[in-house]
């Protein structure tokens, strides 16, 4: 069988470069450890990812969480999951009050923060630690940026001993993008809730803001639709190499969303159309045009199916199903793919993908499609997501759309790192830690301005995953890559920079039980 791997052969060798380990460095850090601006070896204000615009330590001050530790928060649900974690690992109650605490952490709304929603203040003294912020979102992006001022040890589901010392300083930050996310295929392979959930914990931690589902595909439908039940039941009931399928119930999927708004993340679904449908064509066979349904499919090539777009039923089809959609989810995006569309007519396409998007818009959501979505027409407020290998692609540069930057050959969570990487596929090419960070997506689409790029996006394509352990060897280290291409601004992108401080990730990774790819580009502490 003809896979994708077999599809684009442009595969450059990235020879990784072994990097020799830093100093011997101990995951406890306690008052042994250098003085200055570090509570302990890869905690301090140079070891936060993504990279802050701005980070200035206040040399010989620290803060240190005891027993006596209070919080408060303007927004409950930021500061009651920071409570809860820190008391995780602390064993101290840090109880949640009712105004500022003289010894403790005070999460404010004061307003006034430059960079937006998103953006936040953090001063660490002596006395404690605030951060402001002019909405929740801000100070729960504070708040991912203390966690990784805390030793190590601060993310750990059990009592760990401490101490808890965080070094003082202050830090102004905001992102340089309002897009910055993360995608998975639950198509392919299907994740359940939990799975799902652990992801989204891991990261928002980088700040991501959006997670891109990719709940249908041919292998499977993965979202219950009333309308059209057999989607879920029967087109959901397998996965590729014969898997076992799933589907999220509507109530399933409340929970992801609010789970993810929790946590400053927006879901962006995406049921991708009118291609990689053999689920939904299987379910119903009035949805083909020769009325016949297909059998299930569960192998891995693509652009063998089309919805038929010259039935009635089918504009039927895509409206109630993306109204069922828009429905259940309050963000303002909905994808609906329009790639590889390789068994429907161009001229098809074209009508196809027009009336696709008017039913988006009645049902009052902004269209977000794979870049080929330039070949319709598309409203001006349509978003257009690139996944090219290449830097060149004119219709989609010249196409006044907002873009989502997303090249396969950079940001694709799914290619292998090395010929050996034992998960992934290899069509885009290898993309080692360096791959997926040495680039600028402002200006990596020729002739595309800077103002068009919307954010980034690292997808997850699950043909060869099939559990939370997969997710994270091939989403860790490259994900915080792009999350901080994403967050950053440019001026601050220096690979040995990063390096050093993705590094001081490692240990974290390790306390929290996420199985990531010690990649030797990477001088990992010892230990890690
Ligand atoms: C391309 S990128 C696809 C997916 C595959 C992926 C595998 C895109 C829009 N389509 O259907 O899962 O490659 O890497």
């Amino acid at each position: 069988m003809k896979t994708r791997n077999a599809l684009i052969l442009t595969c450059t060798l990235m020879v990784a470069t072994a990097t020799s380990a830093s100093a011997p460095v101990s995951a406890a850090p306690g008052p042994e450890t250098p003085a200055g601006n570090s509570a302990g070896p890869g905690v301090g204000f140079d070891a936060v990812v993504p990279a802050p615009v701005s980070a200035v330590p206040t040399p010989g001050v620290r803060y240190r969480i005891t027993h006596k530790t209070a919080l408060y928060s303007d927004a409950p649900e930021v500061g009651t999951q920071f409570a809860t974690r820190l008391r995780r690992s602390t064993g101290y109650p840090i109880p949640i009050v009712g105004k500022p605490p003289r010894d403790g952490i005070s999460l404010r709304l004061t307003g006034g923060v430059p960079g937006g929603d998103e953006a936040y203040r953090l001063e660490v003294t002596a006395r404690g630690i605030e951060v402001r912020a002019n909405r929740p979102a801000g100070l729960f992006n504070g708040v991912q940026t203390l966690r990784q001022l805390l030793p190590y040890a601060a993310d750990s589901d059990t009592v760990r001993p401490g101490p808890w010392t965080v070094p003082g300083g202050r830090i102004t930050d905001s992102p340089r993008y309002p897009y910055r996310a993360a995608m998975l295929d639950v198509a392919r392979h299907f994740f359940p809730v939990a799975a799902v959930k652990r992801y989204i914990d891991q990261i928002a931690f980088y700040k991501i803001n959006h997670l891109h589902l990719h709940l249908s595909d041919d292998q499977g439908w993965r979202i219950a639709i009333d309308s059209w039940p057999r989607l879920a039941t029967y087109g959901g009931s397998t996965a590729v190499g014969g898997d076992p399928g799933g589907h999220f119930t509507k109530a399933d999927y409340r929970e992801i969303v609010a789970y993810a708004g929790a946590r400053n993340i927006t879901i962006v679904p995406e049921i991708d159309l009118p291609g990689h449908t053999n689920a939904a064509l299987a379910s119903y066979a009035e949805l083909n045009c020769d009325g016949v349904a297909p059998p299930l499919y569960t192998g891995i090539e693509v652009g063998f199916s089309s919805l038929c777009t010259s039935k009635e039923i089918t504009y039927t089809f895509v409206d109630q199903v993306l109204g069922e959609i828009a429905a259940l989810t309050p963000g303002p995006y909905l994808h609906i793919g329009g790639d590889e569309a390789k068994s429907t007519e161009p001229a098809d396409y074209r009508a196809f993908m027009a009336r696709a998007q008017a039913s988006v818009a009645g049902h009052g959501k902004t269209v977000v499609g794979w870049h080929e979505i330039v070949q319709a027409e598309t409203p001006p407020t349509a978003v257009a997501q690139y996944w090219g290998t290449t830097q060149n692609d004119d219709a989609v540069a010249n196409a006044g759309r907002k873009v989502i930057m997303s090249p396969a050959s950079r940001s694709y969570l799914d290619m292998k790192y090395n010929p050996q990487t034992r998960l992934g596929l290899t069509w885009a090419g290898l993309i080692e830690v360096k791959d997926a960070y040495d680039w600028d997506p402002g200006a990596y689409l020729t002739g595309l301005p800077a103002e068009q790029v919307l954010g980034v996006e690292a997808p997850l394509w699950s043909e060869t995953l099939r559990t939370s352990d997969d997710i994270e060897f091939m989403a860790f280290p490259r994900l915080p890559a792009i999350a901080e291409l994403g967050w950053s601004p440019y001026r601050t992108h220096d690979w040995d920079a990063f390096k050093r401080r993705l590094a001081a990730q490692g240990p974290r990774w390790k306390t929290m039980g996420v199985d990531y790819y010690r990649s030797t580009q990477i001088p990992w502490p010892a230990g890690s």
